[in-house]
């Protein structure tokens, strides 16, 4: 049952539209705020090779995978800081540059984006995202909480010719249809996504918290939900259910939370009775073997000694979202 008022009041996602469409800024206008600083020994995130973005723009890489960080919290509502996430995440991650370079679709690394205007941000994440998108790639942001998933989803959705569906993987559902708060934030970015029409749909997969089960999550419009938790939902069930978006246009974005605390301790936001790394990655393999995912991101790990490996794990799951063409 639908409820009045499901939509929060907020931004409107209307001005990243005139943004892209309009008297557009270009990612020139951004380029201040990207460190370009090549990171270890010339790779990054996932094993990426690092590269500069005019010279990405040079040849034609169609297909091809362009990590890009954003190392602030944009708007976190709920949850621990996790400012540096994304320079944590490429650090742990570059040494897996000898699989990378064999097993996964050519990866590059343009750099990470530091600025802590909100309004500024979210135009240069959308931006940069969605001229990564023009020229034929497919973006992977790599964030701090949430809220980036959005720039991120709608620079991506602006230059895609299909509406893609949204389908994130999440403890959380980041709707704030059950306490509606005024600005726009971690716990509420998803409903601004379902309010543009450049998201064909919402799919929330692995959903658990306590207020995911407020009744007014039942019937939302253009949302649907895999549910995680217990009962205990194996990855085959959880495809089964997501059955219907084979060979359909996708954006993908990974929640760390959504893994069980027990293989990623290092979240702003843990939950009990999360998938395992191993479940994740096989939904992610079917996705990306089933789907078209045209853009991605990893969002709200926290910097931390005792990760017990969970950006790789996230980082291999990121890349089976875009298997290697054979
Ligand atoms: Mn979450």
């Amino acid at each position: 049952m639908p409820k009045e008022g499901n939509q929060a009041p907020g931004p409107d996602t209307v001005e990243i539209k005139n943004d892209l469409n309009g008297q557009a800024p270009t990612d020139a206008d951004f380029l201040n705020l990207l460190n370009t600083t090549p990171p270890f020994a010339g790779f990054g995130f996932g094993g990426a090779q690092f590269i500069e973005l005019a010279e990405l723009r040079r040849t034609e890489r169609k297909g091809d995978l362009v990590f890009l960080g954003f190392d602030k919290e944009l708007s976190r509502h709920f949850g621990d800081c996790n400012s540096g996430a994304a320079a944590f995440v490429r650090e742990k991650t570059f040494c897996m540059m000898p699989w990378t370079q064999e097993f996964a679709a050519p990866s590059h690394d343009i750099g990470i984006v530091t600025c802590g205007d909100l309004d500024l941000a979210i135009k240069a994440i959308s931006v940069f995202c969605g001229h990564i998108a023009t020229l034929g790639c497919r973006p992977i942001l790599v964030g701090c909480d949430h809220t980036a998933s959005l720039a991120a989803a709608l620079g991506v959705a602006f230059s895609s010719e299909k509406p893609p569906v949204y389908l994130y993987f999440d403890a959380h559902l980041d709707l704030g249809l059950h306490n509606v708060t005024p600005n726009l934030h971690n716990g509420n970015f998803v409903n601004f996504l379902l309010k543009s029409d450049r998201i064909a749909e919402v799919v929330n997969v692995g959903s658990r918290c306590w207020s995911s089960f407020v009744p007014v999550y039942d019937n939302v419009p253009r949302f649907s939900i895999v549910k995680g938790g217990v009962p205990h939902v194996p990855p085959e069930k959880m495809i089964e259910q997501l059955s219907s978006l084979k060979g359909r246009t996708l954006y993908v974005s990974l929640d760390a939370d959504v893994l069980d605390p027990s293989c990623a301790p290092n979240v702003s936001c843990p939950e009990p009775f999360g998938m395992s790394a191993m479940e994740l990655f096989e939904v992610c393999n079917w996705l990306g073997e089933s789907c078209n995912v045209i853009g991605a991101d990893l969002c709200e790990l926290t910097p931390s000694n005792n990760s017990l490996g969970s950006e790789q794990a996230l980082m291999r799951c990121m890349h089976a979202l875009f298997p290697k063409q054979t």
